[in-house]
């Protein structure tokens, strides 16, 4: 088989690159290593920043995300027993976020991407991008006992953290730069209503909590856990107990529980590599670089990457001329390496770090109040989580 773009993975970032492709005439194959049902039953990100949804609107996938996302002005940062609100929409001159789960996002993707007729192969193993540093890359991939092969121009290597396209990449050709955070994110799924309208960012001397939401009736709730606990271990009354000890009283009292019928433990780490493109593969989202989830960036990342390297393929496709591709690393590790910043910042300001020592703890609460209590320090927030511009 013949395509001009082999893309790898058929997480957001595939999904969204082949859907811009395709809707500009470039044939494209998409290759994941799960089944369509994994793929559609992973619970993760939450907050789309107005980009994301840009390019979802742009891909012409908008429709649902636009009638059942929640557009949210401001959120809520908790410590100390109180409230501060953090008003997105004032602070940025009129920006804001939309709620709408990733789980909603790739099935209108992969929706989209079926009604069209663009092939998908899941279940595909061993895939291997071959020959990239010269003018004919391939990609092998073994299905049902045989091994195929697709000829490509280009080959995005949209695969995750643990795929196989950074891993294709010589050692001495790439440098990547990370840091382990000493604790996970436990989060639960629960048919309940929200505690609150808008989502809260607390910090308390249990652990981080984040209350967040996928409905006005379904919430998404996170507490800050060790790294050796077991699942098994958090009953669900366990996790509401745990959660309402985390969060000011009035929100406590107001939390409406319920049985969760999702719950797991994420690991917390910042991760980069560098550069994002090695001849004619390109390294797109988490398959680059990886956030810990505090700011809500590690998918609105993935959508930027893809906005740089559709606007170079389209380049090179219709104006036959290289330079957006030639500059798709470096235009797109500038807005990874602010949004690294970003969510360690906000990672840093609002958990609390087994090893920290008094004097850490009090420069914490110093953040923290400053932040309360200056308007320019507010504006810094608002404006990375809103997203910075393309
Ligand atoms: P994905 O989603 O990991 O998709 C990669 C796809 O590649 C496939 N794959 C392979 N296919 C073929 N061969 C191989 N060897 C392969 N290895 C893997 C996989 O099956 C999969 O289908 O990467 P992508 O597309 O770059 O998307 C990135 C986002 O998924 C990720 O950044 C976000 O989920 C991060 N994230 C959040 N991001 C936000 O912007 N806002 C949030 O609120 C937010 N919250 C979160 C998050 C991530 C979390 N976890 C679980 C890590 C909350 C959590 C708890
Ligand atoms: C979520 O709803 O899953 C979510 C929201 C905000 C974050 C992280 C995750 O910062």
């Amino acid at each position: 088989m013949r395509v001009q773009v082999a893309i790898i993975g058929s997480g957001p970032s595939g999904l969204l690159l082949g859907q811009l492709l395709g809707n500009a005439g470039i044939e494209t194959v998409i290759l994941d290593r799960s089944s369509k049902a994994h793929i559609l039953s992973r619970v993760r990100a939450g907050v789309l920043e107005e980009g994301t949804v840009g390019l979802m609107e742009k891909a012409g996938v908008g429709r649902r995300m636009r009638a059942e996302g929640l557009p949210h002005d401001g959120f809520s940062l908790a410590f100390d027993g109180r409230d501060h609100r953090i008003d997105l929409f004032d602070l940025t001159g009129g920006k804001r976020v939309m709620v709408y789960g990733q789980t909603e996002l790739t099935r209108d993707l992969i929706e989209q991407r079926e009604a069209d007729s663009r092939l998908t192969i899941y279940e595909a193993a061993n895939v291997t991008p071959h020959d990239f540093d010269g003018a004919a890359p391939f990609v092998t991939y073994e299905k049902d006992g045989l091994t195929h092969r697709i000829d490509c121009d280009f080959i995005a290597g949209c695969d995750g953290f643990h795929g196989a396209s950074r891993k294709a990449v010589p050692e001495t050709a790439i440098r990547t730069f990370e840091k382990v955070y000493p604790f996970g994110w436990l989060g639960i799924l629960a048919e309940v209503p929200p505690v609150s309208e808008e989502l809260i960012y607390a910090n308390h001397p249990r652990g981080f909590a984040l209350c967040s939401m996928r409905s006005q009736t379904r919430s998404r709730y996170y507490i800050q856990a060790a790294l050796d606990e077991k699942i098994e271990a958090w009953s669900d009354t366990r996790f509401w107990d745990e959660l309402r000890r985390r969060l000011p009283a009035h929100h406590a009292e107001a939390m409406v529980t319920g049985p969760s019928f999702e719950k797991s433990i994420a690991p917390l780490r910042s991760f980069v590599a560098e550069p994002m493109r090695f001849g004619r593969l390109f390294l797109v989202g988490d398959a680059a670089h990886i956030v810990p989830p505090t700011g809500a960036k590690g998918l609105n990342l993935a959508a930027s990457d893809v906005h740089y390297l559709f606007s170079g393929l389209m380049e090179h496709y219709q104006d036959r001329s290289n330079a957006g591709i030639d500059a798709y690393s470096a235009r797109a590790l500038a807005r990874v390496w602010k949004a690294v910043r970003f969510s360690w910042w906000m990672t840093t300001m609002l958990h609390r770090f087994p090893e920290a020592s008094d004097f850490d703890q009090k420069i914490q609460e110093a953040e923290l109040d400053y932040l309360t209590h200056s308007c320019a320090a507010e504006t810094v927030l608002a404006e990375n989580y809103v997203g910075l511009p393309y």
